[in-house]
């Protein structure tokens, strides 16, 4: 008896628990609890962590889990190390469902950098009103270019202030448009950007304002994960599903 266990949190990871549901596909989705108010989705829904590759092999046994589906974000490593892990250690079959990175077109203004830390040190120079579009994890090394006013967009209000001298913070959990995301630099008169490679459509529109704006764009490329079996769109994941059930 088939029964897929979906490790959520990017748009791609809901459209395929929706085609999921629709096809009344015994499924678990799982989000790490992260966020306050996670999306709702249309499947039994599990929070928190497994207790690394051991506790996700357990899980997997117990829940008698038949397909892994790891539709986590591209930032996510330690997810994907531990799925590869768990599927090794219990012979049930994984998959990644992911979405190409974001490439420059001929009229973007993109710096590459390896890391948060190399974007810190890209921000060397004269203040500037940045954009921090990397979320609230990764924050605190920002302070070491305190001239800057930081711009930071964040999915829940801060339970305590970022470790920053500068800053306004504006609550915002995408999917994101393009109008709203010119409005936003716009009224917050952003000079500078940073945010991580992480493909997809949910969060491209403050590229699309960037280089409407002409703000310079600081993008922090994915880390590399191992070679494994991935695909980029839902129906090749279904279809991954018919073949092996
Ligand atoms: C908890 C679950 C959906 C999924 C929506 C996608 C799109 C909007 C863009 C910007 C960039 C950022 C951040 C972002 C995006 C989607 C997707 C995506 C980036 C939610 C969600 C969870 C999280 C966790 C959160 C991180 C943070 C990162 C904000 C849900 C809304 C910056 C990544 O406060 C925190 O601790 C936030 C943590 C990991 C990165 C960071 O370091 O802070 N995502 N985001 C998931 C869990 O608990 O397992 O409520 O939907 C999901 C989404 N976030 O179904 O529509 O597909 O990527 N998420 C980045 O890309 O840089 C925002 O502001 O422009
Ligand atoms: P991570 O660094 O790869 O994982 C850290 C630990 O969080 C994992 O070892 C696991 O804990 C737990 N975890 C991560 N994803 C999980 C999931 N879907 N279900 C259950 N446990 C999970 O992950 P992260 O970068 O913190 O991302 C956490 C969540 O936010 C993921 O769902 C990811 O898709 C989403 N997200 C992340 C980013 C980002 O920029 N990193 C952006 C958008 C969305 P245990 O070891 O205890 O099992």
């Amino acid at each position: 008896m088939i029964n897929v266990l979906i490790l959520g949190g990017t748009s791609e990871a809901s459209a395929l628990a929706c085609a999921v549901s629709q096809r009344g596909i015994p499924a678990i989705f799982s989000y790490a609890g992260r966020v306050k108010t996670p999306k709702t989705q249309p499947l039994p829904t599990r929070v928190g962590g497994f207790g690394g590759a051991d506790g996700l092999a357990a899980f997997i046994t117990q829940q008698r889990i038949t397909h892994i589906i790891d539709a986590t974000h591209p930032f996510a490593t330690q997810m994907s190390y531990n799925v590869l892990a768990a599927a090794q250690q219990t012979g049930v079959p994984a998959i990644a469902l992911t979405r190409p990175a974001w490439a420059p077109t001929a009229h973007d203004d993109w710096q590459s950098v390896a890391s948060i830390e190399d974007a810190v040190s890209a921000l060397e120079g004269p203040p500037q009103r940045v954009l921090l579009a990397i979320g609230r994890m990764h924050l605190a090394a920002f302070a070491a270019q305190p001239q800057h006013h930081y711009v930071l967009r964040l999915v829940d209000e801060p339970t305590a202030p970022p470790p920053l001298a500068h800053f306004t913070t504006t609550v915002d959990r995408g999917p994101f448009t393009l109008e709203g995301d010119l409005a936003l630099f716009k009224t917050q008169r952003i000079e500078r950007i940073v945010c991580k490679n992480a493909g997809g459509e949910g969060a491209v529109s403050k590229l699309d304002a960037a280089r409407a704006l002409g703000v310079l764009v600081v993008m922090i490329d994915r880390p590399a994960l191992p070679a494994r079996h991935e695909v980029h769109s839902v129906d090749q994941v279904l279809a991954w599903l018919n073949d092996r059930s």
